[in-house]
């Protein structure tokens, strides 16, 4: 079982081993965390994001860090939420899993994940941090996991389904 923190604040400024980009299809940018990451990453992460030919829903690719302080940038493309009859649960879940696989794989050690879907794609929150959480918890990666969500709001939300599923394990 991995250990998993809360926090909040700004992704692009943690030191980590590998941040998590809520993305789109394309991995060529866009607005909310994916927007700011790119930013901070500078150009070179568009160059090698032009490369990657895209990502599919679910899944996850990586690549350097750049200009960041986390080595690396996993590009994680969640679902956008459409009710929740289109497979929307186990595709974000997908997307934890697969973004853990690509850490395990590089042996990274510290990873932090944005809350996925849950701004411009509208996945419902609490339902999004129960999946999280426990995709999460229940993942084989040796290692530990933040989630870092960016309003003290959201913050609740994650802690709250964590303490839940503590309590149920
Ligand atoms: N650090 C941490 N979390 C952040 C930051 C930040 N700097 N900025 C925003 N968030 P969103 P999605 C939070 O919309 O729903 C993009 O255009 C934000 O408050 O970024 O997966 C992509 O290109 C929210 O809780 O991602 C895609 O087209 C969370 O990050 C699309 O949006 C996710 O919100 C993906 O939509």
């Amino acid at each position: 079982m991995s250990k998993l923190t809360i926090s909040c604040g700004d992704i692009t400024r943690l030191a980590v081993d590998a941040i998590v980009n809520a993305a789109n299809c394309s991995l060529l940018g866009g607005g909310g965390v994916d927007g700011a990451i790119h930013r901070a990453a500078g150009k070179q992460l568009f160059e090698e994001c032009l490369r990657l030919n895209g990502c599919a829903t679910g899944q996850s690719k990586v690549t350097q860090g750049y200009l960041l302080p986390a080595k690396h940038v996993i590009h994680t493309v969640g679902p956008i939420w459409r009710g929740g009859q289109e497979n929307e649960a186990e595709l974000l879940a997908s997307c934890y899993r697969t973004a853990l696989d690509i850490a395990k794989e590089l042996n990274l050690k510290t990873v932090a994940f944005p809350n996925i879907s849950t701004g411009a794609y509208h996945f419902p929150k609490e339902l999004a941090a129960e999946i999280a959480v426990k995709t999460i918890l229940e993942h084989p990666f040796d290692g530990e996991v933040r989630m870092c969500t960016f309003s003290p709001e959201d913050q609740a939300i994650y802690q709250s389904a964590l303490n839940q599923a503590k309590k149920s394990v």
